[in-house]
C-alpha cells in the first residue's frame, strides 16, 4: 500500500522529499489541493471541508498512512482525521520546541513564520503558551511566499524584495532561530538566510515528520522493502498524467537537493 501525503499545494513536497530519502522503497501518493490553494487566508470552516474531502479521496486509494504535510491543515483538522480513519495520520507543526531549546545556548529570540491561519489557530497559540516561558517567540505571517511557490516564482530578487518589505519593521538581528512553520517555506531558505545575520538557524519540521513516519511504520511492521519510491501525483482529486507537469514536480526535489547542498557549504 502507498503512503499518502497531503498539502494545499507544492509545500508538502518538502516533507515528502525527506520521507523518500528515509524510506526509498515505499510507494507514495502526493495530493495537492491546487483548486483551493492558498489555505492560509481562508476561513477555518472552508479549509476544514477542503481537507476532509481530500482526505476521503486519498483514503479511497487505500493508503497505509497519511501525512498531513501542511501546518495550516494540521492545526485545523488533525484530531478529526484521526477519529475518521483507522490508518495512522501524522501532521506537522511549527518546530517551536527545538527553537526554544536553542535559546538556552545563544540567548537570541525565535521568529516563527507561517500562514495567518496557523498563527491564529488555538493549536499554535497553546503550543507557544506552554513552551515560551521567557516570551522570546515572535510570529510573522508570510502569505506571499505560498503564492510565489505555487506560481514557481523562485527568482531570488523577487523573493528578496517581498521579504524585505515583510521584515521592514523587524530588527532581524535579535533572532537566533527562524522556524519555517509552513511547508512551502523551505524552498526559500536561501533568500531568507540572506536577510538575517550569519549563523541564524533555520529549522522546519519536515525531517522530524519523516522520521516519525518511519518510526510508526517500523512499529507496525509495515515498512515496504519492495516499492520503487514511485510517486503518484493528484491535483484536487485528479491524477496528474501530463509529462511536463510531472517533470515540474520532480524538478522541485532537485531544487530541494540543491538547497541542502548549499546549506552544507
Ligand atoms: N503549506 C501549508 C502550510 O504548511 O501551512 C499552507 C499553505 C497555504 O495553503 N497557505
Amino acid at each position: 500500500m502507498k503512503i499518502g501525503f497531503f498539502d494545499s499545494g507544492i509545500g508538502g513536497l518538502t516533507v515528502l522529499h525527506q520521507a523518500v530519502k528515509l524510506l526509498p522503497k515505499e510507494d507514495y501518493l502526493f495530493y495537492a489541493d491546487t483548486a483551493n490553494v492558498p489555505y492560509g487566508e481562508k476561513t477555518r470552516e472552508e479549509v476544514r471541508q477542503y481537507i476532509v474531502d481530500a482526505a476521503d479521496c486519498i483514503a479511497r486509494q487505500h493508503v497505509k498512512a497519511l501525512v498531513i504535510a501542511c501546518n495550516t491543515a494540521t492545526s485545523i483538522v488533525i484530531e478529526e482525521l484521526r477519529q475518521r480513519y483507522d490508518f495512522p495520520i501524522l501532521g506537522i507543526e511549527p518546530a517551536v520546541k527545538p527553537a526554544i531549546e536553542k535559546w538556552e545556548g545563544n540567548r537570541k529570540k525565535v521568529l516563527v513564520v507561517a500562514t495567518n491561519l496557523t498563527l491564529k489557530e488555538k493549536k499554535y497559540n497553546e503550543l507557544v503558551e506552554r513552551l515560551d516561558h521567557e516570551e522570546i517567540v515572535h510570529s510573522l505571517p508570510l502569505p506571499g511566499l505560498v503564492q510565489l511557490a505555487e506560481s514557481f516564482r523562485f527568482n531570488q530578487d523577487e523573493v528578496v524584495s517581498y521579504l524585505k518589505e515583510a521584515f521592514a519593521h523587524l530588527d532581524v538581528t535579535q533572532y537566533g532561530t527562524v522556524v519555517l512553520g509552513c511547508t512551502h517555506f523551505p524552498y526559500f531558505e536561501m533568500p531568507l538566510k540572506s536577510l538575517f545575520p550569519e549563523g541564524t538557524d533555520f529549522i522546519s519540521g519536515s525531517l522530524g515528520t519523516a522520521k516519525h513516519l518511519k518510526r510508526i511504520l517500523e512499529a507496525n511492521n509495515e515498512v515496504n522493502q519492495e516499492g520503487t519510491g514511485e510517486i503518484a501525483f493528484f491535483k484536487s482529486g485528479v491524477k496528474v498524467e501530463d509529462a511536463e507537469e510531472l517533470r515540474r514536480y520532480h524538478g522541485l526535489f532537485d531544487r530541494l537537493d540543491d538547497i541542502e547542498r548549499l546549506k552544507r557549504l
